[in-house]
């Protein structure tokens, strides 16, 4: 609706990106009768998988659960092609999506809100974006993604050099050649682990700069036929079910012992199975393994047995195997064919803990020896400003001018992660303080979405105009997400889950680490309690 005497849309709530998140909370919305103006930065449906267009890029959950469960019809319909989903499946099924729910009617593409700032009068927001639209919102829904602003390093003449440069997460759309060139990668995180083997089977040359070695294990990936499809879609119930009730929101759970409650044999019979099941799931084969260094080394020592047979050289396997965190502290990458990579004879691995980089010239990269590493192409896999750093480049602005920001300039501060005192009616999903980048981010999704229309359903059946998060609940939860961390092994690891991979952010832990299942119980409680520590207004 268009306000008479002025340019300014007036809707009910304003949703920022159309994502995984930010379309299923503009599908419950609309469901409920809300009129519902979304913005996405990207010129279609998809989030970090519209960016994300890097070769070999592919989700590390399982493709049958990272797909959304709300619509039967839908789980039932579509098929996936296989075990994991590479980028060009998922985004074809987030159009699918979108089409089907006839989601893009109400969003505005290729178009960045830059600031919301409130009205303590009416307790409304003033929605701007970078193409002049102003929009007047009852609620402020950021469904921003938590990987989705870019961390390019500030390396010394970066701008002089005369070859390309790629980010992995800004991957161009139009298909980039690397035949013939040499090429080098720096960042050896899921991005770089995931992109290198097929960068190195296309260039002429690849060379890999690796400052942390990261754990790695292989996807197992595989097609699926139709009779799997069909044994996935006759018990995706339970799958969900279980998936709900997990910490991770996939239906795979940790040994019934811990590490060193069984035999040696069953240990390792158990590190074997998850092994052969791929990825990142590794992480959790014991439940002690990610809060007892000792479960920890074995589920090392092992990873490290598996890995070292993969690798020709001893001393490029002495550089690929971490020595600086426990495995699973920084997410494991699951990839394929990484380590075999580095057989070829036109891959060379970097340390850049032996040789850093010192700067980057018209012909390629110069290290601390003074080689020069000649390159026409650079593709920085250097990561996100993660968690805050794309809810940061929106000016939010909530009572008394108070910039969020500033309110978050020692990490961010929320209530459940959904909420922050002096901003109500304003909801950030899945981010900072909830479980989501811990989690399959689909049913984080959903899980928020239906709080999130809960929450509003039961402010309109109750006759309040607005929520909000009172200061002692954030307080608290800050403290909780703190102290849950803290009884971990994660803090140990210099990850982006503390922050530490970008120069000067403050290193607090930020997601809450207590699962998907156990944070579904938080916030269904503090609904059932008539939002319990929240001000409803
Ligand atoms: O980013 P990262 P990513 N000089 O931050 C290096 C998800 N994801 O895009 O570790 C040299 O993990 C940095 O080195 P160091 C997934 O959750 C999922 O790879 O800081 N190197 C590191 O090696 C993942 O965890 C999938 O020492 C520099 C790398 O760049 C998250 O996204 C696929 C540097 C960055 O690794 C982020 O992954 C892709 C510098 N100045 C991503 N600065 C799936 O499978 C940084 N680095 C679904």
């Amino acid at each position: 609706m268009i306000d008479s005497n002025s340019s300014t849309e007036s809707v009910d709530v304003m949703v920022v990106g159309a994502g995984v998140t930010g379309l299923y909370a503009v599908h419950r919305l609309r469901g409920l009768g809300y009129r519902v103006r979304g913005f996405e930065r990207g010129d279609d449906v998809g989030g970090v998988w519209y960016w994300n267009r890097y070769p070999g890029a592919r989700c590390d959950v399982e493709s049958v659960d990272y797909s959304y469960s709300f619509d039967e019809d839908l789980q039932q319909e579509w098929d996936w092609s296989e075990k994991y989903a590479a980028q060009p499946e998922i985004m074809r099924y987030l159009r699918h999506v979108a089409d089907r729910f006839d989601l893009r009617r109400s969003y505005t593409f290729a178009t960045s809100v830059t600031s919301v700032e409130l009205d303590e009068e009416t307790l409304r927001w003033t929605v701007r974006t970078d193409r002049g639209q102003v929009v007047s919102a009852r609620f402020c829904v950021f469904a921003v993604g938590c990987l989705s602003r870019t961390h390019l390093p500030d390396i010394p003449g970066a701008g002089e050099f005369a070859g390309a440069t790629y980010h992995t997460g800004e991957w161009p759309h139009e298909s980039v050649d690397f035949t013939g060139l040499r090429v080098g990668v720096i960042g050896t995180g899921s991005s770089g682990i995931q992109s290198i083997p097929l960068i190195a089977e296309q260039a002429a040359h690849l060379t890999v700069f690796q400052r942390s070695a990261n754990y790695s294990i292989p996807a197992g990936n595989e097609p699926l036929d139709d009779e799997a499809r069909r044994r996935q879609k006759a018990g995706y119930a339970e799958r969900r079910r279980l998936s709900r009730l997990s910490g991770g929101g996939s239906p795979h759970m940790a040994h019934a012992s811990r590490a060193f409650e069984v035999s040696e044999r069953e240990r390792r019979a158990a590190f074997a199975r998850r092994w052969e099941l791929g990825g990142v799931l590794y992480a959790k084969t014991f439940p002690d393994q990610l809060s007892d260094l000792k479960a920890n080394e074995a589920a090392r020592a092992f990873w490290e047995e598996k890995v070292r047979v993969l690798i020709d050289d001893p001393e490029v396997a002495d550089l690929l195997v971490p020595t600086d965190h426990p495995i699973g502290t920084k997410r494991i990458v699951t990839d394929s064919d990484y380590y075999a990579t580095f057989n070829r004879d036109n891959v060379r691995l970097v340390s850049l803990r032996e040789n850093p980089i010192q700067r980057i010239d018209g012909a390629g990269i110069v290290l601390a020896d003074g080689t020069v590493v000649e390159l026409d192409a650079i593709v920085f896999a250097t990561g996100f400003d993660a968690m805050t750093g794309a809810v940061d480049r929106i000016d939010v602005r909530g009572r008394d001018g108070r910039k969020l920001t500033d309110v978050w300039r020692e990490g961010p501060r929320t209530y459940l992660g959904l909420a922050v005192n002096g901003f109500p009616n304003l909801f950030n999903l899945t981010g900072p303080g909830s479980p989501s980048v811990l989690a399959n981010v689909v049913l984080c999704a959903e899980q928020h979405g239906d709080w999130l229309t809960d929450c509003l359903r039961h402010l309109d059946a109750h006759g309040y105009l607005a929520i909000e998060a009172r200061e002692e609940s954030v307080e608290q939860w800050v403290t909780e997400c703190r102290e849950r961390a803290a009884t971990t092994l994660y803090p140990s690891a210099n990850s982006w889950y503390l922050g530490a991979n970008i120069p000067g952010k403050p290193r607090v832990f930020m997601p809450f680490i207590g699962g998907l299942g156990a944070y579904g119980e938080i916030i269904a409680d503090v609904a059932d309690q008539g939002y319990r520590g929240f001000d409803l207004i």
